[in-house]
């Protein structure tokens, strides 16, 4: 069986510039090899190891004389990458590892839809140059509501390096439990990260520090920056019923399996409170080599606003202190924030005047609007997983809009980029986080890679149709929206 030549544009995120070339198209034949510099040799190993999967060929990796190159250096952009496909070979080119890894996953895209072993492919010919616009593209896994395991967040990872995010911020504490062990704070995860913690009690599970670790470093070969999330001075029963002192009478608190919000408060004006969040936040910090550290801020509803202050005064510079630039849920600009903090915009109003005042202010902003970005939401009103609180977000109005315009006075300049949170309520296993994620996250992925101008709803729609036969060759799930005219096989 031949594959379907796939066109150098069916691509996402699409890339800033594709030059097709159809008379250059390039023959994956028996005899084809992958060169590479030994620094880019992980590289080529992973492209030859796809092009193996999909032709059956042998692709060994030779440091010269392969018809495919791959080569450092010659660009300066750190996740910038060239593709150049012609008749006698295919040349990949990036200034940086990541650049690499971005190209690679063009390439991946390019080739037929994987597992088939079908000999002889072709490449499309002509030459892709590529570049980011935003550096920060995220998405957010609620492990609170529902722990996944290490194993199940890695092959999540897996698939959503495929559309070039590079953050994935992780919502480790909540009212319902608690899931990454913190050393000298042994009954977070004792008492509020087992057996019947999250909503409905079927959320149980944590993070040892070996586990957490060893999943940054899995996120990190992949050019992801994970962001920890503790979330503060709000969402914090499980914290107290771990430890009652940081409860505000020192009353012993019954565990919550329900998903009401806004209930639970750290105590402000309690030095207790301090110990404990200083030396969370030392140990999320040491633990984290990203440059991010998120403590939350939102829904403080039972915190009075003088407390909120007080405490988000005390707590944001924290994080500076231990190396790490504080993010958190826009409600935290209500007060002054360290020059490198960073607003996170959740909510649905068409304004908010702490973002844009931190805007003026020149701090970078995250934009993640509950009505458009959260995967949590459900896609039509028959959508049998998610919630509906910002309405019902079908694939079309997640791709329809765009972060520079969506809040007055928080334009291009002031955007750290694009994240996609997926709060986990209602969800209980990774064919539920998929069917979440797919194909809205690519949605959000190519908002935060593709030039604006450069991108339209009805291009998008024809390329993720595609997608299809690769998810299901993947094992990966995912909502077979109406909106989508889908392609069931790769003929
Ligand atoms: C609001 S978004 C929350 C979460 C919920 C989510 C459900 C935000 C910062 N807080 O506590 O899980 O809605 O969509």
């Amino acid at each position: 069986m031949r594959a379907t030549l796939r066109r150098l544009g069916d691509v996402i995120p699409l890339p800033v510039s594709v030059r097709p070339d159809p008379a250059a198209n390039f023959l994956v034949s028996p005899t084809v090899a992958v060169s590479a510099d030994p620094a880019a040799a992980d590289i080529a190993e992973q492209l030859a190891k796809l092009l193996r999967r999909a032709t059956g060929f042998p692709v060994p990796v030779t440091e010269a004389g392969g018809s495919i190159k791959i080569l450092l250096g010659g660009y300066d952009k750190n996740e910038a990458y060239r593709v150049d496909i012609a008749a006698e070979g295919v040349t990949l080119r990036a200034a940086t590892e990541q650049g690499l890894f971005n190209g690679l996953q063009t390439l991946r895209q390019l080739l037929p839809a994987e597992g088939r072993g079908i000999g002889e492919i072709t490449l499309p010919g002509g030459t892709i140059e590529d570049e980011p616009r935003f550096p920060y593209r995220g998405t957010m896994l609620d492990l609170a509501r529902h722990f996944f395991t290490p194993d199940e967040i890695k092959s999540y990872l897996d698939t959503i390096v495929q559309f070039k995010i590079n953050h994935l911020h992780l919502h480790l504490s909540d009212d319902q439990g608690w899931r990454l062990e913190i050393p000298g704070w042994p009954r977070l995860t004792e008492v509020s990260g087992g057996e019947g913690t999250g909503v409905d009690g079927t959320g149980g599970g944590f993070l040892t520090t070996a586990e957490y670790a060893d999943l940054v470093a899995y996120a990190e070969r992949r050019f992801v920056t994970i962001v920890p999330e503790i979330d503060l001075p709000g969402h914090v029963n499980a914290a107290q019923v771990a430890y009652p002192e940081l409860a505000r009478d020192g009353e012993q608190l019954a565990p919550r399996t329900d998903a009401e919000v806004g209930y639970s408060s750290l105590d402000a004006n309690r030095e207790e409170t301090y110990a404990f969040v200083e030396d969370v936040i030392r140990e999320v910090a040491a633990l984290t080599p990203g440059p991010f550290l998120h403590i939350g801020g939102d829904e403080a509803f039972s915190t009075p606003p003088e407390d909120y202050r007080t405490f988000l005064t005390r707590v944001l510079p924290l994080p500076g202190k231990y190396g790490k630039r504080a993010v958190g849920w826009h409600e935290m600009a209500a007060v002054e924030l360290p020059p490198s903090a960073v607003p996170q915009y959740w909510r649905i109003e068409p304004a908010d005047d702490g973002v844009a005042q931190a805007a003026r202010d020149g701090h970078q902003v995250i934009m993640s609007p509950a009505d458009r970005s959260y995967l949590d939401m459900k896609y039509d009103k028959d959508t049998p997983l998610g919630l509906d609180w910002a309405g019902v977000v079908g694939v079309e109005r997640s791709y329809d809009w765009d972060p520079a315009d969506r809040l007055p006075g928080v334009g291009e300049e002031a955007l750290l980029g694009v994240e996609a949170p997926l709060w986990s309520e209602t969800l209980r296993s990774p064919a539920d986080i998929e069917f979440m994620a797919f194909p809205r996250l690519p949605a959000i992925a190519e908002i935060g890679w593709t030039p604006r101008a450069a991108r339209d709803w009805t291009s998008f729609r024809d390329r993720v149709a595609a997608f299809g036969p690769r998810w299901h060759a993947q094992g990966v799930n995912f909502h077979r929206s109406p909106e989508i005219d889908w392609i069931d096989e790769e003929s």
